[in-house]
């Protein structure tokens, strides 16, 4: 029996653990036998996306066309996570539009700025709060949370959560759902 597809979309800042999230998310995933495929915002702006940068309108280009090809992956049966910045909720919600609503999963890192930037693990906050980077989220540029979305990854006393922790909370939505 083929396995539904889906799209697991990881909003949150830079440093809010998301790339770590969908690598976990997606071993746990293959070890229950599911077919599922990370594409990561970072990882694309070296192929797919490297002609778009961060001013607005090409976030909003950059999410959308990862939008369409997660699309396609979940017509594919494929559980497809999708980690990205995706400031904008305008542009999170057109995505969710591709598909029929019970398969988009939107998943927020709860993680407020300073702790990313404290843990800035390729020292690019450093570089934006020197001006360095230009429109960097968080620092000179927005972030807008999403206000109904199907789940929230918080922050356990102040600390992250383990990449294992974090994965089964998705897994089990999944699950139950
Ligand atoms: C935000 C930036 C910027 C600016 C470079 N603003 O944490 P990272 O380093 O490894 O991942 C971030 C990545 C963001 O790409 P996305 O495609 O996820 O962004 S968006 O959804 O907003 O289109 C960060 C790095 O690129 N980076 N400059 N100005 N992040």
């Amino acid at each position: 029996l083929m396995q539904k597809g889906c799209v697991i979309w990881i909003t949150g800042f830079s440093g809010s653990g998301k790339s770590t999230l969908a690598s976990m998310l997606n071993r746990q995933l293959h070890c229950r036998g599911h077919v599922s495929y990370v594409l990561d915002g970072d990882n694309l702006r070296h192929g797919l996306n490297k002609d778009l940068s961060f001013k607005a309108e090409d976030r909003a280009e950059n999410i959308c066309r990862v939008g369409e090809v997660a699309k396609l992956f979940a017509d594919a049966g494929v559980i497809c996570t999708a980690s990205l910045i995706s400031p904008y909720r305008r542009d999170r919600d057109a995505c969710r539009a591709l598909v029929p609503d019970s398969m988009f999963i939107e998943v927020f890192m709860d993680v407020p700025l300073k702790v990313c930037e404290e843990r800035d693990p390729k020292g690019l906050y450093k570089l934006a709060r020197a001006g360095k980077i230009k429109g960097f989220t968080g620092i000179d540029d927005p972030y807008e949370p999403p206000m109904d979305c199907e789940i929230v990854i918080q922050l356990k006393d102040g600390k992250y959560q383990t990449p294992k922790a974090m994965a089964e909370q998705v897994v089990t939505y999944l699950e139950e759902n």
